[in-house]
């Protein structure tokens, strides 16, 4: 390819491998390699991943070529690079700005397992001891002997708790290690009921005795700190310091181990011999900490994108440009979900309805679990309970409600069971290493499996959502896909065998870790189908891969109601989301278990800050709706909730910036703050978009929280909008049950409706409160985008707008103007003239917020709009707060209250205070 080396490289046993390295335009860097000649076809993870991506080689210049180096130059987001390739022994240098950021191969852990089959002759990769007499061989090297011949054993049939995996093309593994000199911390690799900056497995500081696993497995009972396999993976990782942050992603599906080590130093860069081609010349500004991994993967190929970085927001932007960016929700999916194991009937819905507008709590879905099926027979109905599913849907549809109803991936063997039929039938399944439909256990006893990986296999399943196909459903229907690792009861880890096949001849062991996202974008397709692409689809999945965000939402799975589940919640969530999947949520209250009030009213409002809030409880659970547990605590459940609602206006448009650039809804403290090293390993605190920084409390009976707020903004507590005094970080929050800490950043506007409706679409219509959080500096900024909240008009038809707020020098501006230009622009396409989209989306401001301002500063407040010459006068009001924390001798604060500006958002005005 053009812009691309490339080299064969040939292992010590001469089989032969095709590398190449290419600098992408869009910040990435793709190294591949492959084996030249193997036995079958290789899964191409990246055809899945990198579809309706435009690659685009960027042109580099070569600075170095000769027999022991090569060393190219180029230029990414504006930034200097440079890559040196050793030829012997084979490693990459990267740098950035003169500063190393990643090494290839830097400990020699390259190592790739050529496909072979059983008759063929044994590997000689170099790693046995030469044939010898084995009198003549040391104590070492005989355990080393009698180890490999144990190994070889297992090479091809290979033994585990009484199941056999045939690994007809012998043992494929890869491995190899990429560095980050001067990187203490990394991030990423979930799932795992771990930390936010990840532990160490391996060396002096290691915490873990295994490295982290990435295999999609339905577990039970999970257990917390622990490197273990969850339902989830993302082979994804950004390594960070104060000065840069670098992004890899492996494109593999296959079973995955990821080592984790910090060493003193910042690694044998032979690089450093170098320095005609790399300067390193600002090396020494990086900390001499470093950390290696080592990726270890069960079969696949080679094929990692280097993101370049240099901000966690650069590289979550690169990493989405290429995996996908995440689909905009519709409105009510960002809403409050209510699920459980499971309503019983439709009594029990209607009666769960109707006691949410009873007690004026909010929510927008109600969901239906496996119970609510004709014996697990997914599509269909049980005819006694639910009799008349499409009036259930409708009777909430009225009241602006959803539906959710589960749909998993085992289809019960069943002749009669047509959905299973017509896939057997279509030879649309996965296979068994002998070629047959594979027959697994899973709820509905004997089962097959969609082979998803078959595009004809994801349209039948898509075809499934027609509301002539799944009778009894709606338009406010939407689908929850559990199970889909996938979980097959008696298969090897509760999981499919390895050796299991699919389209395309692909062994199950290539693809496992897509498998589930795959059903993922077959269902949301699904949803597509049904409404002729023009609702935008909502599904939530347990299982994941790189790019699910362009199909839906995930949860974290099966968690418990215990205070350490709710604390890990906030990390595991953090993890996610800066992997690219930004809309994902924990289970409100814990799957498992049932959760003291205090727990419950804690978990209400810390999911409420969650990208996706639902709760979910276990069948063998007790009731737990949140008016069951009399006052205060129903009070305070639903002022968690409400409180959700008030910002919706604000989340919706982080969704939005999401779809835009992967920035995550909920994202840590450290990707706000990249260079406060103090901010670094936080994950007790999280924040939701830029604006809002929040602590749940976590623990039992905990009166006070410690609170760090980085020193570099100014903040405002969100509850009472006092100003936090510069030098008082960390704050001590007081924290009785009502309360969760929740602080505004300075600098910020934040739209708001305070009007709470009994659903989100119900609130459309109603007016704004803009609450503006001055900096130090007296000036502040926001985005609100609007659009239908439902469609794809906003694509189709350039019906949304995105208005920019901005406060300076004492005058609020909104502009659209470079939106509605924008519209459309780049295609010519046809759009819906502006003053159509703002009847329909420009809703008024009923109130401006103000916070920061000096007490009686403020005389009057003058409202202009676009093309008016005299400006109006305003009505305000102060009112004086406190200021909190040490006291600085500063003036009083003041928040002055505008209201009625009888503006418009999407139309051109200012708003003058003097
Ligand atoms: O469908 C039943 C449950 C579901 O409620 C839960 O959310 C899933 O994670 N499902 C798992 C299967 C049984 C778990 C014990």
């Amino acid at each position: 390819m053009k812009g691309t080396l490339s080299a064969s490289v040939s292992s010590s046993s001469g089989v032969l491998f095709a590398l190449s390295v290419g600098v992408l335009d869009g910040g990435a860097l793709r190294v591949q390699m492959r084996e030249e000649n193997p036995i079958g076809n290789l899964y191409q993870v990246a055809n899945v991943v990198l579809e309706n991506v435009e690659l685009k080689s960027k042109p580099f210049k070569l600075v170095q070529s000769s027999s022991e180096y090569t060393a190219i130059a180029f230029n990414s987001t504006d930034i200097e690079h440079t890559l040196a390739i050793h030829h012997r022994p084979f490693r990459m240098d990267l740098s950035s700005r003169n500063t190393p950021i990643w090494t290839f191969n830097e400990h020699g852990y390259l190592h790739y397992e050529h496909q072979r089959l059983k008759d063929s002759p044994p590997p000689t990769d170099g790693s046995e001891p030469a044939q010898s007499n084995d009198e003549t061989l040391s104590e070492d090297e005989k355990t080393k002997k009698q180890l490999l011949e144990e190994i070889k054993k297992d090479m091809w049939d290979e033994s585990f708790s009484g199941k056999i995996d045939s690994k007809p093309k012998g043992p494929t593994s890869i491995g190899f290690d990429m560095n980050f000199p001067g990187f203490k911390h990394t991030y990423g690799l979930p799932q795992h009921a771990s930390s936010y900056s990840l532990k160490p497995t391996r060396g002096s500081e290691a915490q873990y005795s295994e490295p982290y696993r990435l295999y999609n497995f339905d577990v039970f009972e999970y257990e917390l700190d622990n490197p273990m396999a969850l339902y989830g993976s993302v082979p994804f990782l950004m390594a960070h310091r104060k000065d840069y942050s670098v992004g890899v992603l492996w494109m593999n599906a296959a079973e995955m181990w990821v080592d984790v080590e910090r060493k003193a130093g910042r690694g044998s860069s032979p690089a450093l011999q170098m320095q005609d081609y790399v300067p390193f010349s600002t090396i020494s500004q990086t900390s001499a900490t470093s950390t290696t991994t080592h990726w270890m993967a069960e079969s696949g190929s080679i094929d990692v994108l280097i993101l370049l970085g240099p901000t966690p927001a650069a590289v979550s932007d690169q990493l989405t440009r290429f995996s996908g960016r995440p689909a905009l929700p519709q409105l009510f999916a960002i809403g409050y979900h209510q699920c459980r194991w499971n309503y019983l009937d439709e009594q029990d819905v209607a009666d769960v309805d109707a006691n949410f507008d009873q007690f004026d709590i909010p929510y927008d879905v109600l969901w239906l679990d496996i119970e609510h099926t004709d014996g697990k027979r997914y599509f269909t109905w049980d005819k006694v309970k639910f009799p008349n599913p499409a009036d259930m849907q409708n009777d909430l549809a009225v009241k602006g409600r959803k539906m959710v109803t589960i749909i998993d991936p085992h289809l019960k063997q069943d002749d009669g069971y047509p959905v299973s039929k017509k896939a057997k039938d279509l030879g649309l399944l996965v296979k068994n290493s002998g070629g047959s439909d594979f027959d697994g256990w899973c709820w509905p006893g004997s089962s097959f499996w969609i082979d998803y990986l078959n595009p004809e296999g994801r349209k039948f399943w898509a075809e499934q959502f027609k509301y002539t196909n799944y009778q009894g459903s709606t338009p406010s229907l939407y689908t929850w896909n559990d199970m889909n690792e996938p979980s097959v009861f008696n298969g090897p880890e509760i999981t499919m065998p390895k050796d299991n096949l699919h389209h395309g001849g692909f062994e199950h062991r290539e693809v496992h870790n897509i498998y589930g996202a795959l059903q993922h974008r077959a269902t949301a397709e699904g949803h597509l189908v049904r409404s002729d692409n023009t609702d935008r689809p909502f599904v939530l999945s347990r299982a994941f891969f790189i790019g699910t965000q362009k199909y839906g939402a995930i949860w974290t799975g099966d968690n418990t109601a215990t205070w350490d589940h709710l604390a890990v919640s906030v990390p595991m969530l953090l993890t996610i989301g800066g992997s690219g999947i930004t809309f994902c949520g924990a289970d409100v209250g814990g799957f498992f278990g049932n959760p003291d009030t205090d727990l419950l009213v804690r978990w209400y409002q810390m999911a409420a800050f969650q990208p996706f809030f639902r709760a979910h409880a276990h069948i063998d659970t007790k009731r737990r709706e949140p008016w069951l547990f009399g006052e205060p605590f129903t009070s305070t459940i639903r002022e968690a909730i409400r409180r959700r609602y008030r910002i919706l206006p604000y989340l919706y448009t982080l969704f939005w910036e999401s779809n835009q650039n992967g920035a995550p809804v909920m994202r840590s403290i450290m990707h706000e703050f990249p260079e406060d090293e103090n901010t670094f390993e936080i994950e007790d605190a999280f924040m939701l978009g830029s604006a809002l920084l929040i602590h749940p409390v976590v623990a039992k009976d905990v009166t006070s929280v410690s609170v760090y707020l980085p020193p570099s903004a100014v903040w405002y507590n969100y509850n009472t909008f006092a100003r936090i005094s510069n030098t008082a970080s960390p704050v001590q929050v007081e924290t009785p049950l009502d309360v969760i800490p929740i602080f505004l950043k300075g600098g910020s506007i934040l739209p708001r409706r305070d009007r709470v409706r009994r659903a989100a679409g119900l609130g459309v219509h109603d007016p704004y409160t803009l609450v503006i959080a001055l900096d130090k500096a007296g000036s502040a900024k926001g985005k609100l985008y609007v659009d239908d909240g439902k469609s794809y008009r906003h694509e189709t038809h350039g019906e949304s707008i995105v208005a920019d707020l901005e406060f300076q020098g004492g005058v609020l501006s909104s502009t659209s103007r470079a939106w509605f230009e924008k519209r459309g622009a780049a295609d010519g396409k046809v759009v819906t003239d502006q003053a159509t989209v703002l009847e329909s989306l420009g809703n008024r401001v009923e109130r401006l917020v103000i916070l920061g301002m000096k007490a009686s500063g403020v005389k009057s407040v003058v409202v202009k709009k676009a093309g008016e010459t005299a400006g109006k006068r305003l009505e305000f009001s102060e009112e004086e707060v406190v200021l909190e924390g040490v006291d600085e001798g500063s003036a009083k604060q003041t928040v002055v209250i505008v209201k009625d500006p009888k503006v418009l958002i999407g139309e051109e005005w200012s708003i003058v205070l003097s």
